[in-house]
């Protein structure tokens, strides 16, 4: 039967699993191990989907007086979070460690399952102070090929600079739900759409916008910041029609929903070192390297101030670092005064 000129201009629907497998076929020699570990993660992004738009209506919400390794409190939902892809990604065969924002160690894979090439370090439930008042909160994820040869990863499978990623993405959860993924060919993202259950490419190729108009920085932190922050933050907001200033301020406060933003709109997020935090607030393995991966994907940048933070090496699971991450000129400028420049 011949089909309709209707038909064949419809839109393509493209899944997130059909887009895994395709992104693998780049690879000749893909054995299949790389699109089941996406595979994975993405049903643990619908399980976690799940519980977080339920997170009003039964009694998940509230903290359970614990703290987690960073110091900041543990909500039940990052629990459920961190068990659910923990309990995802265990099995599958394609991991040989993994790693937690809520958990100091590394978390091995059961002795009864099967240890694969890969390292997964993700952070569960980012945002968690933003759950009560219903805003944007995410999970984060970064993949990396690991570097022991054999048997239960350790450590230094899990310790290697951002630009030796494989695969980093995000969930985002917001007005909707969106799956952001880059394995090195692009940024794309792929929206929920709820009553099929299946992420669809909305997003393909996202390029951040090479300068933008807004910035990112938690403002009630500026007493303790150095000067050149205040400097540089200063000029942000100073009238100029011909650099495009003053900018405009958005803060959520969740990593994930401020980086999307920045992804999309251009502009710079920044988290400074200040007196309070020394080496900055946010982690290098789950949060920063991941977000750098994507933002550099997009044609932007991530610096920690003096250098690029892929090529961070880091001495710790947990380790801070300070991020300016956003549209290539933005970033610049930023590390222009930090670097005492201007
Ligand atoms: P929580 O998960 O404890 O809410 O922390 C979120 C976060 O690590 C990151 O997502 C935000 O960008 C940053 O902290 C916000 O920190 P401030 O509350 O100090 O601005």
């Amino acid at each position: 039967m011949p089909i309709s000129a209707a038909t064949a201009s419809a839109p393509k629907f493209m899944t997130l699993e059909r887009h895994i497998i395709e992104e693998e076929r780049r690879y000749p020699a893909a054995t299949g191990e790389f699109t089941g570990l996406l595979h994975d993660l993405s049903l643990a992004a619908k399980l976690v989907w799940r519980e977080v738009t339920k997170a009003g209506l039964v009694n998940i919400l509230g903290s359970t007086y614990r703290y987690n390794v960073s110091g900041d409190v543990v909500k039940k939902l990052d629990e459920f979070a961190d068990d659910t892809i923990y309990k995802a990604m265990d099995h599958g065969g394609h991991l040989c460690v993994m790693a937690s924002e809520e958990n100091e160690d590394v978390l091995q894979i059961p002795d009864h399952y099967p240890k694969g090439k890969y390292v997964l370090l993700y952070d569960p439930l980012d945002g968690s102070s933003n759950i009560d008042a219903n805003v944007t909160i995410g999970s984060i994820f970064s993949i990396y090929r690991r570097v022991t040869s054999k048997g239960r990863g350790t450590l230094e499978d899990c310790l290697q600079p951002g630009h030796k990623q494989v695969t980093a993405g995000y969930v985002i959860f917001g007005s909707s739900t969106m799956f952001v993924y880059s394995t090195g060919f692009g940024v794309h993202g792929f929206t929920l759409d709820p009553t099929v259950g299946e992420f669809l490419l909305s997003h393909e190729g996202i390029k951040i916008p090479k300068k933008g108009k807004i910035y990112s920085v938690n403002e009630g932190n500026s007493h303790r910041w150095d000067d050149r922050v205040k400097r540089f933050v200063d000029y942000l907001k100073e009238e100029d029609k011909a650099t495009g200033r003053p900018y405009s301020s958005r803060y959520i406060g969740t990593l994930v929903a401020d980086f999307h933003r920045t992804l999309l709109y251009g502009g710079i997020f920044m988290y400074p070192r200040d007196k309070k935090n020394p080496e900055g607030k946010l982690r290098l393995m789950y949060e920063c390297n991941p977000m750098a991966f994507l933002v550099e994907q997009a044609g932007g940048s991530a610096s920690n101030g003096e250098q690029r933070i892929l090529e961070i090496q880091s001495s710790s699971l947990h380790q801070r670092t300070p991020l300016f991450i956003g549209s290539k000129d933005d970033v610049k400028a930023a590390e222009e005064f930090l670097k005492g420049r201007r």
